[in-house]
């Protein structure tokens, strides 16, 4: 990356890709991640590198029911560790501090891996240092979530398995669906409208993952220095998903038919 310059119109774009490589060169990240990555990159460029002022709402629902949970759990798996592993500490120290590593491609050895990352201290992240954060998921998924026949089953007790909500980065349709069964809200992180996954969550933010976890995070401290009641914190829950996801839509072909 040092031979980018920060002035590069897609610069922005080029660290993440090169933060993906580095991933998946020290085995965090699984190859099928490698793709993953190139379709929201294609997703992004549909909707002009930016976030677009529909994810803005679904960004603001989503601190909102964040803030109402009882349980929250942001579940990770190696895209969104190789991308935004300290953006989602400080997003899970806003809340209950529970991160659930939760990947597709589970082995051992990229559990282990992923382990080592969140705890060596070089992540320099004081909410982490501060004891603020519980990783789950590694040691302890010995629960089985109902109709998920992969290995993204498998979750931990004290998280996922008993959250009432769950904030989904890079989700695999299925899962989502199946949380859903479970009478849990999920909010997803997707760049892709069309997905399962973006048709099925409670909300879902069309929107880059490095761009938007930020923004969450800063909405909550905005909505807690509010002091708003529950009641007004279940008003800004409210939020039409199919509307939100038809605009993105209407955004990305307005694009296309006008360039
Ligand atoms: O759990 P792992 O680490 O073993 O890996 C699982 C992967 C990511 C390989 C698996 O979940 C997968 O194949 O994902 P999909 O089905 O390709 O879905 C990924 C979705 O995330 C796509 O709809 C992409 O558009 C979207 N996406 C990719 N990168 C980003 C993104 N959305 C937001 N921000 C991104 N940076």
């Amino acid at each position: 990356m040092s031979m980018v310059p920060e002035s590069h119109p897609r610069y922005k774009s080029l660290l993440n890709r090169g933060k993906v490589v580095d991933a998946f060169e020290s085995g965090v990240l699984a190859k099928g991640g490698l793709i993953a990555h190139g379709r929201g990159e294609t997703y992004d460029y549909l909707i002009g590198e930016t976030t677009p002022k529909v994810a803005k709402e679904a960004i603001k629902a989503s601190a909102a029911m964040l803030m109402l949970a009882k349980n929250p759990v942001i579940s990770v798996n190696g895209n969104s560790i190789a991308l935004a592993k300290d953006e989602l500490i400080d997003l899970a120290a806003e809340l209950n501090g529970k991160i659930e590593v939760n990947l597709f491609y589970r082995t051992e050895e990229r559990e282990q891996k992923i382990k080592e990352l969140f705890e060596k201290n070089e992540s320099n992240n004081e909410n982490y240092k501060n004891n603020k954060i519980t990783i789950l998921g590694i040691d302890d998924a010995n629960k089985q979530m109902p109709n998920v026949d992969h290995l993204r089953g498998k979750v931990s007790e004290a998280g996922i398995y008993t959250a009432d909500v769950v904030l989904v980065p890079l989700e695999d349709g299925d899962r989502a669906e199946a949380l859903i069964e479970m009478g849990k809200k999920v909010i997803a992180i997707d760049l892709n409208p069309l997905s399962r996954t973006a048709q099925k969550s409670t909300i879902t933010i069309v929107d880059e993952l490095t761009r938007c976890i930020p923004l969450i995070t800063k909405e909550i401290i905005t909505l807690k220095q509010q002091n708003l009641s529950n009641e007004e914190l279940n008003q800004i829950t409210e939020f039409d998903n199919n509307k939100a996801l038809k605009e993105v839509l209407k955004l990305i072909s307005d694009k296309l038919t006008t360039q």
